[in-house]
């Protein structure tokens, strides 16, 4: 394993690994996490793998707790912007030429659910959940987010999870398709590693051209630029707004927002 603080990666027989490394902060995705978890890929990827594990390197019951609410603007900012640090590593995340396959072993949180749902294969095991947290903080969540998570799940899990921000289980989260399967925590690694090395076997070529189609597929939402503009209307007027302000100040107050 080449330790690099608060990430980890190894590359076994033309499988990477990636590991969050964070655990002070339960794998938060900070700027500085995701700037090494990009370099990463970008190594993996000159080292031609043929399949990308993303895990936890702690092996706690917090596979990462999601965006760093440190790192979002306090108020009248768009907290969830096109060169977001975290927006950035989805779009790294599917362009990836190989698969990657998201080892999920505890919670998961906001935008960290954005990220497996932006891999390209989900397993987990009896510990998964995974919470959509955008209304506990007044974050108004970007269209290509919501787009990601539409094109993932039935509508109305969406809603539910975006409208509560409840955290689903592995047996749910499985019934609606977001992980792939969710099997015993003993079986989680074999079950995934498995996965990779058949994919390893099969042809690189064929599978990035389809990765790729089905990437510009599914985000293909044709909206006009009217629309656009109205959809970041309502985005505005919510990061303009009080909710938003009172959310991120109750995180950092470590006590329940008042909406
Ligand atoms: O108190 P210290 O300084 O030790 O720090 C604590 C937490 O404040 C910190 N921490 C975080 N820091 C920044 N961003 C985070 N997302 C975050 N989560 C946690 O880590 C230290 C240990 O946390 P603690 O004591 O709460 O650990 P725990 O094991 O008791 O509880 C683990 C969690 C994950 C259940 C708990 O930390 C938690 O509920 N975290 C927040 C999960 C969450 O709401 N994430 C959404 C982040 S916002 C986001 O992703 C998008 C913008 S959106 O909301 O739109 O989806």
């Amino acid at each position: 394993m080449v330790a690099v603080t608060l990430i980890k990666t190894a590359v076994d027989d033309r499988i990477g690994t990636i590991a969050l490394n964070r655990d002070e902060r339960r794998n938060a995705l900070s700027e500085e996490l995701i700037a090494e978890f990009i370099a990463a890929l970008e190594k993996l990827k000159s080292a031609g793998v043929r399949a990308v594990v993303l895990r936890s390197a702690t092996g706690g019951n917090v596979w990462s707790a999601g965006h760093d609410v440190r790192e979002l603007p306090r108020a009248e900012v768009d907290p969830l912007p096109y060169d977001d640090p975290l927006m950035q590593l989805l779009r790294a995340v599917k362009a990836f030429p190989a698969p990657v396959i998201a080892m999920v072993h505890g919670s998961v949180w906001g935008g960290a659910c954005d990220l497996v749902a932006s891999c390209d294969l989900v397993y987990g095991d009896e510990t998964a959940t995974f919470a959509v947290t955008p209304s506990k903080l007044g974050v108004p969540y970007n269209i290509g987010g919501l787009l990601n998570f539409l094109s993932r799940l039935p509508l109305a899990v969406v809603k539910e999870m975006f409208f509560s921000a409840e955290p689903i289980d592995a047996q749910r989260a499985e019934q609606v398709g977001l992980v792939n399967r969710i099997v015993p925590a003993a079986q989680l690694e074999s079950t995934v590693y498995g996965m990779a090395r058949t994919i390893s076997t099969r042809s690189a070529e064929a599978i990035a051209a389809t990765k790729e189609s089905i990437r510009v597929l599914t985000e293909s939402a044709s909206i006009t630029p009217a629309t656009f503009e109205f959809l970041q209307s309502l985005r505005r007027a919510v990061y303009f707004g009080s909710d938003y302000r009172e959310g991120i100040e109750a995180f950092r107050e470590k006590r329940a927002p008042k909406f």
